[in-house]
Formats: C-alpha cells, sequence, structure tokens
C-alpha cells in the first residue's frame, strides 16, 4: 500500500504538468463512465446524484488499495513479478488516458511514471522484508530448519524497511501536494479571468418577470434556481477550469460558407440578448430534481450561423445537424432548424447575473429553449460543427439514447413532500410544471385517483421556462395519494403512462402520499 500511495502521488504531481485530467484514477473513472451501459448511468444518477463522482473515485481507490495488498503478497515471493504488476497497473492508467475522447499521447505520462516509482518502491520495499538465504553453514549440525530444503530465508530488515518506507511516504506526499499547488496555481489564471469578466448589459434585455410568477409557497422551488442549487449533469470528473483569454470556438462544418473562429471578445461586442430559460434533463425522473431555471446572458447561436453562411434545412441548407465538442471531448448534436427557428438558442456566458459558474461552464456554453441538456447545452463547448445526424452520432447517442429529444409536457408537486403528515385542513400542494417553449396553459390535481382539480397558475414569465402552481387541497385526515398533470401551450396533456428516462425523457404523473393527521 505504501508503493501503491507513492505511485499515485507521482501521477498526481506528473499529471499537474501534463493535465490534471490524465492523472490515472481521473482517466480510468472517466474511462468507466463512457464504458458503462446506460442502465448502470443512470442507476448511479438515480441513487447517487451528484454523489456519482465522488462516488466513482472512492471505488477506485478501494480497488487500488485491495490490488496494492495483493500485489504487495505476490512481491514477498516473487519480488520481480510483483513489480511488473504494478507496471501492468501503470499500463491500464495510461490505456485510459490517451483513450478518452480528448485524450493525446501525452496523456499517458502520469499513469507510467506513476507505475515506475510505484514498482521502484514496492521493488526496495520488498528487499528489505526478505534477505538473500545466507551462505550454507560449514559444518551441518548448526543448520536452521529450512535450510536444507532450498526455501529462500526470509529475514525482516526492519530498520531498513521501516526507514525507506518513511522517506518513500514523506517524499511521495510532497510530490503529491506539490502537484495538487501546480494544478491550482495553473487553474488560478482560470479562476482571475472569470473573476475579472465583466458582464456585459444586455442590448435585448429579458423582460422583467411578471410580479405573481413566483408563488412564494414554504416548499416550493423558487422560480429562479441559484446557482449553488442549480443541477450539475456531465461526466467531467474534473471541471475544466479554461482562461477565458485563451477561449476560441470554432464554427465549420457542411455548409458553413464562411467558417469562423471567435474568442469572448468577439462575443461580448455582438448584440448580446439575456433570456429566462428552464433547464431540464433527459435523466431527471418523474418527480425529480434534475431541473433548474435561469436568467441566461449571450448572444444568439444563430446569428453566428447566419454570418458563418449557414442556412437551416427548410431553406435548403445541408446539415441538419450541429454538433457542439467541449474541451473535455462531449459530443452534442441539436438539430439546426430549432437553433435557428427563431428560439432564442444561446451561447450563453452569464447564468443568473454572474459569469458561468466552471461547473456549469465557463466560459461559454449553449442553451437552447426546449431541448434536453444532452442535446443541447453542450458546456465548456469550443467547437461547432455542421452536419447531418445521418453521418455522426453524438456522445449518448452512441449510448442508446434518442437523437433528437425536445422536453417533454411535466410536472412536480414540491410541496407536501412525500410522507409528510400536514393537519386535516386546507393544505397548498403546490409545485412546478414545464414544457419548454410550448408554455404551461393549465395544470390539475386529484387525490387518491378522483376528480381533477384545476390549479391556480402563476403568472407565466415566457413559455421557455416552467410555471409554478398550487392548489387549495381541503384535506381530511388519513392516508392520501395526490397525483398531478400539466397541459401545455398546444393544448396536449401530459401523458399518464409511466415511461422510464431512456430514451427520450421519462413520462407519468407525479404522485406524493401524505398522511394526514
Ligand atoms: N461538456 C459537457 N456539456 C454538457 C454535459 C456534459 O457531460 N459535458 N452534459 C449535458 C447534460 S446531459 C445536461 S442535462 C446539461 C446540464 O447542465 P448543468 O450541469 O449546467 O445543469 O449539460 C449538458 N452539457
Ligand atoms: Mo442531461
Amino acid at each position: 500500500m505504501i508503493a501503491g500511495f507513492c505511485s499515485l502521488a507521482a501521477a498526481e504531481l506528473v499529471s499537474a504538468l501534463v493535465r490534471p485530467e490524465a492523472g490515472p484514477v481521473t482517466a480510468v473513472g472517466g474511462a468507466v463512465i463512457d464504458r458503462s451501459p446506460t442502465a448502470l448511468k443512470e442507476f448511479a444518477v438515480r441513487h447517487l446524484g451528484t454523489g456519482d463522482k465522488p462516488a466513482l473515485e472512492l471505488g477506485i481507490v478501494v480497488l487500488l488499495a485491495v490490488f496494492a495488498m495483493a500485489v504487495g503478497v505476490l512481491a514477498l515471493h516473487h519480488r520481480r513479478t510483483g513489480s511488473a504488476a504494478v507496471l501492468l497497473f501503470g499500463a491500464i492508467g495510461a490505456a485510459a488516458a490517451v483513450g478518452r475522447p480528448e485524450g493525446s499521447a501525452p496523456d499517458a505520462l502520469p499513469s507510467v511514471v506513476g507505475a515506475a516509482v510505484g514498482a521502484g518502491v514496492l521493488f526496495a520495499l520488498t528487499g528489505r522484508l526478505t534477505t538473500a538465504p545466507p551462505r550454507p553453514p560449514a559444518s551441518g549440525s548448526e543448520s536452521g530448519s529450512g535450510s536444507g530444503s532450498g526455501e529462500a530465508y526470509r529475514a525482516f530488515d526492519r530498520r531498513g524497511f521501516v526507514i525507506t518506507s518513511a522517506v518513500a511516504t514523506a517524499v511521495s506526499a510532497g510530490a503529491g501536494l506539490l502537484g495538487r499547488r501546480l494544478t491550482s496555481s495553473v487553474q488560478a489564471g482560470a479562476t482571475a479571468s472569470r473573476h475579472d469578466l465583466v458582464l456585459p448589459v444586455p442590448d435585448s434585455p429579458a423582460p422583467a418577470v411578471p410580479a405573481g410568477a413566483g408563488l412564494n409557497i414554504r416548499g416550493l422551488s423558487p422560480f429562479f434556481t441559484p446557482v449553488k442549487d442549480f443541477y450539475r449533469v456531465d461526466t467531467a470528473l474534473v471541471v475544466p477550469r479554461l482562461d477565458a483569454a485563451g477561449w476560441r470556438l470554432r464554427i465549420h462544418g457542411e455548409g458553413v460558407a464562411r467558417p469562423l473562429t471567435v474568442g469572448l471578445h468577439d462575443l461580448l461586442r455582438r448584440e448580446i440578448i439575456e433570456r429566462d430559460i428552464t433547464l431540464a434533463c433527459v435523466s431527471n425522473e418523474v418527480g425529480g430534481p434534475y431541473i433548474g431555471n435561469a436568467r441566461w446572458l449571450g448572444v444568439r447561436l444563430a446569428d453566428l450561423l447566419r454570418e458563418a453562411g449557414v442556412r437551416p434545412p427548410s431553406a435548403g441548407g445541408p446539415a441538419d445537424q450541429l454538433v457542439a465538442r467541449s474541451v473535455d471531448g462531449m459530443t452534442i448534436g441539436t438539430p439546426v432548424e430549432a437553433v435557428m427557428d427563431g428560439r432564442d438558442a444561446m451561447l450563453a456566458l452569464g447564468m443568473n447575473g454572474e459569469p458561468l459558474p466552471f461547473e456549469h461552464g465557463f466560459p461559454v456554453r449553449m442553451v437552447v429553449p426546449g431541448l434536453y441538456g444532452y442535446v443541447s447545452a453542450c458546456k465548456w463547448i469550443e467547437d461547432i460543427e455542421l452536419t447531418t445526424f445521418d453521418a455522426y452520432d453524438a456522445y449518448w447517442v452512441r449510448r442508446s439514447w434518442a437523437q433528437q429529444a425536445p422536453v417533454k409536457t411535466e410536472s412536480r408537486i414540491d410541496t407536501p413532500r412525500s410522507l409528510a403528515s400536514p393537519r386535516p385542513g386546507t393544505v397548498p400542494v403546490a409545485g412546478v410544471a414545464w414544457a419548454q417553449h410550448r408554455g404551461i396553459s393549465r395544470v390539475e390535481v386529484r387525490v387518491d385517483g378522483g376528480k381533477w382539480h384545476p390549479a391556480r397558475l402563476a403568472a407565466a414569465d415566457n413559455r421557455d421556462t416552467w410555471r409554478q402552481w398550487v392548489w387549495e387541497w381541503p384535506a381530511t385526515s388519513g392516508r392520501h395519494t395526490l397525483e398531478v398533470r400539466a397541459t401545455d401551450g398546444t393544448g396536449a396533456t401530459q401523458t399518464g403512462r409511466r415511461a422510464g428516462t431512456v430514451p427520450d425523457g421519462a413520462t407519468g404523473w407525479h404522485s406524493v402520499e401524505v398522511d394526514v393527521s
């Protein structure tokens, strides 16, 4: 385990110099994420939520510790084989790092160096635990019990072992800490660039939110989701921290008459729009938490595309899919038609009045009203390629999710919570409903499968945001089941048919059970 620790610490130091994402634990974790079946990923999102990543990393470290002990035992008997086994693990780490979507040859370095250090330390330490068999004594009468059988004679050089392991541990701890330091100083530039970014005043501000859009009911989600509470779903074990000054976005591909490369300053000089848009994840179960509403600031993506000479399919353009690529190798495919049909598809750089947080895509991400995040909301974006749905499957599409996924009409009961026990009398049943880009026209609640009661709708902000609602329930004692359903702006009512999240979003009515007493 000491050798394993030294190995990881060395890898940490080298990964600080190469790329934090190239460290073996992160790389193997990323490879596991890339390769794990959709069902497992959905399980992790459902049961571990945002804790899925620490859980994965902990799992890898525990596995490594077990492996380290096994290799340690092996090394006692076969010193060289033990060290070779460590090198094998280095090879796994290296392969994982290079094989990530954004991986390149230098990414192997942390694992290779880490493995070499681990193998060396193991070799040195086992040398202190086993010493060479003593020369056969001159007279057989004094021989020890095992000397005649040819068995290796073992002796524990306690002093040598303790000194070697203490030195190795201390040096490695220092190296690991130095690695952490280096990483954070490299990232200091990014942090400063975010801190220094002054958000522009929008040329087209968001209309004021109507006074009645927030119902102010205890337990009800606020109309705007504070950044600190905004859900986060992505495959990044290490959040990319980009320096805004170095950020570039390239727009190219089929039907792009004038390919473009823009930096942040080019964006800031353009017409800046500000829009309220509710973002939802396709992995959100009925009643789930992966949805949030924010005020976004940025530029219209359609403006940039038009400047690049892109025409939507409806105007004869050859590309029907826009593939956004992030610095961490994520690919997200969006219909070109949706981006250019007049909705406020944005390259966003501000969220709720602050520069995008690193976790949410700093410096620039996409946001497209009406589409689930995995087909629209690329964070840490660096490239946009115009292509077709026939020619290319993006990251999640290769993992059994649908190519196209408009947000489904859904609603959620926020209060009372499941298994709450309110007093008999008037109980406000309240929540949110959403059908981005279609809007919400009606919400209804029923008790114990009875008749549907119309809920009171809060004022609508716009059709791209969720809408709050409340129904005053005359609650009577006993156990009751509350259900909700919404109707969107086209008049279509949310289906009660239960469907899971794969391939294009869950359906069904959210229900909560309460015990009125
Ligand atoms: N680079 C990158 N962008 C990404 C993702 C990702 O894994 N990597 N996940 C997408 C998904 S599935 C969703 S739902 C939204 C979530 O955005 P948020 O984390 O800011 O809430 O980001 C999208 N953009
Ligand atoms: Mo998502």
